[in-house]
């Protein structure tokens, strides 16, 4: 059990002692017809992966069915998913992220 107020006795205040702020996983789902390609295009753009690590990541979705591709804030993770998901939807791609909290 941690204190939620630490004394400091050289000046007699008081700091308030914050939790950590949850972090969110953002998951890239998998679809049939958004180009293998275009998820690389994406996952190098939004998540600054080197082309490697973003063909992994991309196989990973399309053989596992989902996978995740970077682990932010809650107001990082929730920009980040709605950026790929708009970018998307105006290349007509049905390519979707969502955020999970996590553990
Ligand atoms: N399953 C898609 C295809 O066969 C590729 C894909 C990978 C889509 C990862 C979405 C995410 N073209």
């Amino acid at each position: 059990e941690i204190p939620q107020h630490d004394h400091d006795l050289a000046t007699g205040t008081v700091e308030p002692r914050l939790k950590p702020p949850a972090r969110y996983k953002v998951i890239m789902l998998n679809d049939d017809y958004t180009p293998m390609d275009f998820v690389v295009e994406v996952l190098e753009g939004f998540f600054s992966m080197t082309r490697e690590a973003a063909t992994q990541v991309m196989l990973r979705v399309h053989t596992e069915g989902r996978a995740v591709c970077g682990i932010y804030s809650k107001d990082i993770a929730e920009t980040k998913a709605a950026q790929v998901t708009d970018h998307a939807r105006e290349c007509q791609h049905p390519l979707m992220c969502q955020i999970e909290r996590e553990e």
